[in-house]
Formats: structure tokens, sequence, C-alpha cells
């Protein structure tokens, strides 16, 4: 579906020559491209791509280390996670961030259900994230509070919303754009995971160059393009004290002498986001390179 500048849409389709040599649609066209279109029969077919001036990826799912082009063009990503059903997972929102930071792209948080849990432990998360330079919104899309602030936050630029399945992304969208109507599904009671309600990534302007990319929930997101060895670079809070360790190639664990743990028990960073540093880094040794 292209979204035309004067808000219309129409169907398109893509030739196979724009698609590569597996000819399936793959990463040739994405949300966030802006697209040349010639009109054939009575069809418009897409004839190119614009250079995209950033990407936000993943690694696809499988063994193989492919690469998954989430979206395109994006001026922020904005990281939805809960307060509850489901809980906050840090491993997700730290490789999220990480994969915003790593491609270039200012990364924001945002902590949902705030109804459904202390607003204390909310308090935990944002000022986690504060340290580490992201802007953090504790809110709820439920009932409306905090979603004005998120709304100036998103004002004029293009954000791409991610985050777990069933955390409120589609029903924060509803509430920051009036009468928008995204289908919002439920959380299973049982497993407190959500149903996949958003299949595809679809991007909403409610106004002149303020934009909106709501996507299917990731369960998992594998980074792509970043290594054991580069990883402390995906962590903007580490970098001013990353010359100072003893080591050339401190891994910031338990080596003497290294500012990242030091600053993590001073309290500069985290301990919190240091943990999952370390946790991140083994599951990344693990992985077959990309
Ligand atoms: N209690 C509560 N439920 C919410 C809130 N935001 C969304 N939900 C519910 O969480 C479920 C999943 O929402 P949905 O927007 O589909 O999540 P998505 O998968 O991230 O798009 C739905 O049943 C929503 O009604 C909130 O702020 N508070
Ligand atoms: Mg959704
Ligand atoms: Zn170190």
């Amino acid at each position: 579906v292209v979204l035309f500048d004067d808000g219309t849409e129409a169907d398109a389709t893509v030739p196979g020559a724009l698609r590569g040599r597996t000819k399936t649609l793959g990463n040739a066209v994405v949300v966030g491209d802006r697209v040349a279109l010639e009109p054939d029969a009575d069809r418009l077919v897409v004839t190119g791509v614009e250079p995209r001036r950033n990407t936000f990826s993943r690694r696809a799912a499988g063994r193989q280390a492919r690469e998954q082009v989430v979206a395109a063009n994006v001026d922020q990503v904005v990281l939805v996670a809960s307060l509850a059903e489901p809980e906050f997972k840090a491993g997700l929102a730290d490789r999220i961030l990480g994969q915003a930071e790593h491609s270039g792209i200012p990364g924001r948080l945002v902590v949902n259900k705030v109804d459904l849990g202390d607003p204390a432990d909310a308090g935990v998360i944002a000022d986690d994230y504060g340290r580490a330079g992201y802007p953090a919104h504790v809110l709820c899309a439920r009932n409306g509070e905090g979603v004005e602030a998120l709304r100036h936050a998103c004002l004029a630029r293009r954000s791409l919303f991610v985050g777990h399945s069933g955390v409120g992304k589609s029903s924060l969208l509803n509430a920051l754009v009036k009468g928008l109507g995204l289908m919002a599904g439920s959380v299973n009671p049982k497993t407190g995971k959500g149903r996949h309600t958003t299949t595809a990534a679809w991007l909403v302007r409610p106004g002149p160059g303020f934009e909106l990319i709501d996507t299917p929930g990731f369960r998992a997101f594998g980074l792509w393009g970043i290594g054991p060895d580069d990883l402390d670079q995906a962590y903007p809070e580490f970098r001013r004290f990353l010359g100072a360790c003893r080591f050339g190639d401190c891994r910031h664990d338990r080596e003497p002498g290294c500012a990242v743990r030091e600053a993590s028990e001073g309290g500069a960073v985290s301990p919190r986001r240091h943990a999952s540093f370390l946790k991140l880094r083994r599951e990344l040794l693990e992985e077959v390179p990309s």
C-alpha cells in the first residue's frame, strides 16, 4: 500500500526485477521507503526505491544470519514496553535500543499500562534509561495519562513504534491520534502474551510531517551488524568510560581497572543495564556471526 503526499492510499505491485535473487519482497521495499510509481494497465507498479537515509534492521528468525529491514528513513525508535501483562523485559528493551543506537537513530522509551502496576516500579525503569540518556515516558494508553507528552515528542517527525506483542503499541497509536482505529488485540490471560493482531507494519500520517509506524510485536529481537566486541558502543552511557578501562580489549566484566564496571558500582551507569550488557554479550558470542 502506497501513501501519497496528499494523504490518499493505493495498492501497488513490486516487479520481480526489484526483488533481487530470491524474488520475495523481503527487504526490497519496506515501510518508510519513498518509491517511484508508474501505471501499468489498471494497476500501479513500483519502478524504483529512493536511497535510504537510514534503516532499522533485525536479524531474521532462524539459524542463518539474514538481515530483515524493519523500516527505513525513521527519525526515532519508540520502544514500547508495559509494566505488567506482559511484564517489563529488559533484555528486549536493551536489544531494540542498542540496535537503534547502532543505526544512528535516536531512541525513546515508553512504559505503558502503568494502571496495572506500582508507578514506583515504572519510575525505577524510567530512571535506568534516563541515566543512559534516553527520554522515558511512563503512561497509560487506556486512560490517556502521559499520552500528551509523548504526542509532543512525536510531532513533526517519523516515529517507529516497536516492542513485544501485547504491550499496547496499537492502543497507544489510537490514543495519540483520535479516530485512527487501529486494531488492538487482547492478551491471553494464561500466557500473558498478545495475539498477533497487527500483521504488517503500517505508517499513518495524522498531520503534516507527523508520522507514526505501527509494527507487529517482536517475541524475540536479534541484533543485526553488532558483534560481541562492539556491543559496548550500543550503550550510549558507557561511551565516556570506554577509553578509561585499563585494557584496550576490556570486556567490562571482571577485568581489573574496568571503568564501566566502576561506573556501574558508583551509580553513574545503571547496574541493571551493565548486567544486561554482560548477558547480551554472552548471547552474541554463542550466535553465528552476521
Ligand atoms: N490495562 C491496560 N491495558 C492496556 C493498555 N494499553 C493497551 N492495553 C490492552 O493491552 C492489549 C494489547 O494491546 P495492543 O494495542 O493490541 O498491543 P500491541 O500488540 O502492542 O499492539 C489490549 O487488550 C489493550 O486493550 C493500558 O494502558 N492499560
Ligand atoms: Mg498491535
Ligand atoms: Zn572495561
